[in-house]
């Protein structure tokens, strides 16, 4: 396709609650959108990284700067295609949220074009996918059990909880008790924990969880393996899996054998789609992961969350989980499920009065040859 400008819109939503994890709270979203233009259609991408690089070393500004300096620059604006951009894109390390960013556009630009939805697009069609909900650690057991008790009252089909050393065994027998053992129920540690920790460890395994995410360091693929030999509660990974290559590595060690995959982490919807036919060769349970996207982000993870490989619920919620009022027309429960958008692209855009009362700054960069 044939672009001629890029347009970055800066926006601050506040979230319905604080989402406290091992690593910080967070009161609102501060995100951009990527807009890509030319005569050939337009497309909207959504860039999740975070204000400050606790998840990850991306970081919002960071990720706004690479791709003004390092990432359009590097793209030839008469003769861009999706498929292409990762390998384009790879002389500049790392940053892959960013570079996940630019690809959504491109990618929501193109099924435009071609007026397929971008489900479609990815080898699937645009259907009902079962919704999780990630529930941030709470000042109480009480306050826990009421937010759960609410999400569970809504219908949504499993429920994570955030822990950290100290946080984990009290709170998760209080919802096991409290919800019963129908309820599926996963925790993520982001990191928080070491193999000194094995015994709290082991003490989760009392409760059935479905899995343990990511519970030590990023770039410890050996300490997952021996944890997994000492815990009997499966083991996934989000942090530690950055490509396609790094996820059959960990599998390969044994680290894992529940896979987290979220396009943004791992560079864009392609190399995600990629992690997931390595799932579904192997036979390995896959989910999607989320980063409180507004509804760019959520449809993008959506069309990928449809294919078959995704065998557990992510964590994709309904609009009014994250916001009170969403950037795109909201997404809903139905029936403990989140629909598909089945338009072309994403099937979604920004509403322009969300864009009004939520955009904080905007720019637009024209694409010169280079
Ligand atoms: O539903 O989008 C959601 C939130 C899910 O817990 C969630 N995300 O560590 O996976 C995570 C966490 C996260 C949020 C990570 C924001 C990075 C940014």
């Amino acid at each position: 396709m044939r672009f001629t400008h890029v347009e970055l819109h800066r926006f601050a939503l506040p979230l319905v609650r604080p989402f406290r994890t091992s690593y910080g709270v967070e009161t609102a979203r501060h995100g951009f959108l990527v807009r890509v233009l030319g005569p050939d259609g337009e497309g909207w991408g959504e860039c999740v990284a975070e204000v400050e690089p606790l998840y990850s070393p991306e970081y919002t500004a960071g990720a706004y700067e690479v791709i003004k300096r390092f990432l359009l620059p590097r793209l030839d604006p008469a003769d861009v295609h999706a498929a292409g951009i990762a390998e384009r894109l790879a002389p500049v390390r790392g940053h892959r949220m960013a570079k996940a960013a630019l690809e959504a556009a491109v990618l929501d630009a193109e099924c435009r074009m071609d007026g397929i939805s971008l489900a479609t697009r990815l080898g699937t069609i645009p259907r009902l996918v079962p919704a999780g909900v990630a529930v941030g650690i709470q000042p109480s057991v009480a306050e826990l059990l009421d937010v759960v008790g609410g999400y569970v009252a809504q219908g949504y089909r499993r429920v994570k909880l955030k822990i950290e050393p100290g946080n984990d065994v009290v709170p998760v027998r209080a919802v096991r008790e409290r919800f019963g053992d129908a309820l599926m129920l996963q925790v993520d540690a982001n990191q928080a924990y070491s193999l000194a920790d094995v015994a709290a460890l082991e003490a989760l395994d009392a409760f059935g969880l479905q899995h343990i995410e990511q519970p030590l360091p990023e770039d410890d693929l050996f300490g997952h393996a021996r944890l997994a030999e000492l815990i009997a509660t499966p083991i996934c990974l989000d942090e530690s899996i950055c490509s396609v290559r790094q996820a059959a590595e960990a599998l390969a060690l044994g680290a894992c054998s529940v896979v987290n995959v979220k396009p943004a982490r791992v560079g864009g919807v392609l190399e995600a789609v990629r992690i997931h036919d390595l799932c579904l060769a192997r036979g390995v349970d896959l989910w999607c992961g989320g980063m409180l996207e507004t509804g760019i982000g959520r449809a993008a993870n959506l069309a990928l969350a449809a294919l078959p490989g995704f065998t557990l619920p992510g964590d994709l919620s309904a609009s009014d989980r994250y916001f009170h009022r969403d950037l795109t027309e909201p997404f809903v429960l139905e029936d403990g499920c989140l629909r598909v958008p089945s338009g072309a692209g994403i099937g979604v855009t920004p509403l322009a009065s969300a864009l009004a009362d939520f955009v904080t700054s905007s720019e637009t960069l024209p694409l010169t040859a280079f």
